[in-house]
């Protein structure tokens, strides 16, 4: 291990430091130290439990320039001034742990990042604690898995702009690079912002996923596609607009034998899928935010649903009514209801991400963040886990003065929902009346149709509303507020 210094933070006391310390040798701590000494930084490594480093430098050592660290105290001696310490330890607890302990060490000016998946409200505040010491706290997204954070995540960094000049430059260097060479990395807004936009990527990723699986479980139970010929259509598919990473490892997944039975994989694993909370908080926070993503809402409940409670699924099966209005499906492998499949998965994907800018837009609105949509879309092109064609068309259409008030009204998406259309009510329908769920396309349809409606039952609501509660409404046709006696002579008055 040799260590070199190449700072940019020029002075004498410098010499021979490292430029960033890595506390949390997990694996993405210790991926993304590789990708940082690997692109010609001192990295100085630290983890709990020693033995974690002594496997990175054993394994890995000869990479590039590492400092192996025993304690906090010499990960921050060990650091160029002011000091980067990037943390990698688990989210929740465990990042105040290590924050307590480092704020006493660290002087002035020196920045704390935590790369994990931090609550943004955790961040927030953080970001406050640390700012009273003096300190930077940068909130930083991470999105590509282990893979990515080796290769080149997608970065999604928050924290003050102050930071992100002496962190930039090094985050965008070890960051995915999308098609047109820019980095996936850029400054998001302050505190929490960064992991705000990376738990809403992660929102995305959840309904991404759930409309891939609808699609999977149509192809099979509608069109009697096995899972390997499924691998096929999908591969396919990644040919077409649906072009992602999503999509090409579920064509991998498909194809997977299992070497102890011979049978598909997909078969051999139980059908309860699991999550680590960060849809869950979309969730959480599109409702404080009165954000309608009901797309990413219903693939968090479908998740919820395949492994909340084993046993009622059980007993559904066999007791529950399944009231089919139609008892076939299509001959095997129709190509007419592959394709209606296809569309409907790229309208309800289209649906999820329009959700979720939505979102995003509504969170810059409230928080005062100043979020850069065509941005956002452009780091999520490379690197991240819902890297797909499709970024590159939104980033398109966010980009200059004429953005739209929501993602489907973009001209270039208006024509190919046109086409999308017919296809995309003729699976819901065909699934509703054979019983195969489908709540991720079903809801987007609603939502879709909803948002296009010229009058919503919400007038109704307000009439419900104004007669048991007094809540009052507002009329069509004048301005103000209003109020009928409902339990007098119904009449109306005007309330201000
Ligand atoms: P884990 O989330 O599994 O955390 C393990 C690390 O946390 C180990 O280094 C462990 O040290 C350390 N740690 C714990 Br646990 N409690 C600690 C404490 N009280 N004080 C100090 N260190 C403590 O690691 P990971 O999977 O590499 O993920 C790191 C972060 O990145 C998480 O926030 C995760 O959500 C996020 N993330 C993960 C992925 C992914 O694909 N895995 C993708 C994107 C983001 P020890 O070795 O001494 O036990």
């Amino acid at each position: 291990m040799a260590v070199e210094s190449t700072s940019p933070q020029n002075s004498a006391e410098n010499v021979g430091k490292a430029q960033i310390g890595v506390t949390g040798l997990a694996v993405m701590g210790a991926n993304l130290a590789r990708n940082l000494a690997r692109n010609g930084y001192t990295v100085a490594l630290h983890n709990r439990t020693s033995a974690k480093t002594d496997d990175l430098l054993s394994k890995h050592g000869e990479e590039g320039n590492f400092v192996r660290t025993e304690t906090l105290q010499e990960l921050v001696d060990s650091l160029e001034r002011p000091r980067r310490i990037l943390i990698m330890v688990k989210a929740g607890a465990p990042v105040d742990s290590v924050i307590e302990s480092l704020i006493p060490l660290l002087d002035r000016d020196d920045i704390i990042i935590d790369g994990g998946n931090s609550y943004f409200k955790d961040t927030i505040r953080r970001e406050k604690e640390c700012a009273e010491h003096g300190l930077h706290f940068v909130g930083v997204g991470v999105s590509g898995g282990e893979e990515g954070a080796l290769n080149g995540p997608s970065i999604m960094p928050g924290g003050s702009k102050q930071s992100y000049q002496s962190l930039g430059p090094m985050l965008e260097k070890i960051s995915a690079k999308a098609d047109d060479g820019a980095p996936c990395c850029a400054w998001i807004d302050t505190d929490g912002a960064g992991h705000f936009v990376k738990m809403v990527h992660n929102g995305i990723e959840y309904a991404d996923m759930q409309v891939i699986g609808e699609a999977y479980n149509l192809l099979r139970s509608v069109a009697g596609l096995e899972p390997q010929e499924q691998a096929e259509v999908f591969k396919r598919w990644n040919t077409t607009d649906l072009n992602s990473y999503l999509i090409e490892i579920t064509s991998e997944v498909l194809s997977q034998v299992d070497q102890k039975t011979g049978k598909p994989l997909v078969d051999v694993v139980v059908d309860q899928a699991g999550q680590k909370g960060t849809g869950r908080w979309t969730v959480q926070s599109a409702l404080d935010l009165g954000s309608p993503v009901s797309g990413i809402a219903e693939s968090v409940f479908a998740r919820a649903l395949s492994s909340s409670n084993p046993e009622a699924r059980e007993q559904a099966q066999e007791k529950l009514p399944a009231g089919l209005i139609a008892s076939t499906g299509v001959a095997k492998g129709d190509e007419e209801f592959v394709e209606d499949v296809r569309k409907a998965l790229y309208a309800s994907k289209l649906v999820s991400y329009a959700q979720g800018l939505d979102m995003l837009a509504s969170a810059g609105a409230e928080f005062g963040w100043d979020l850069k949509l065509d941005t956002i879309a452009s780091l999520w092109r490379n690197g991240c886990i819902i890297r797909a064609e499709l970024l590159g068309e939104i980033m398109e259409a966010y980009k200059g003065d004429n953005a739209p008030v929501n993602m489907l009204l973009a001209p270039g998406f208006l024509e190919t929902l046109e086409d999308l259309l017919p296809s995309w009510r003729r699976v819901v329908s065909k699934a509703t009346a054979l019983g195969v769920p489908v709540p991720v396309f079903a809801s987007s349809l609603s939502y879709y149709d909803g948002l296009r409606r010229d009058r919503l039952p919400a007038a109704l609501i307000q009439g419900q509303r104004d007669f048991f509660g007094a809540h009052t409404y507002q009329r069509v046709d004048e301005p103000g507020s209003f109020h009928t006696l409902w339990s007098e002579d119904r009449s109306e008055i005007q309330t201000d």
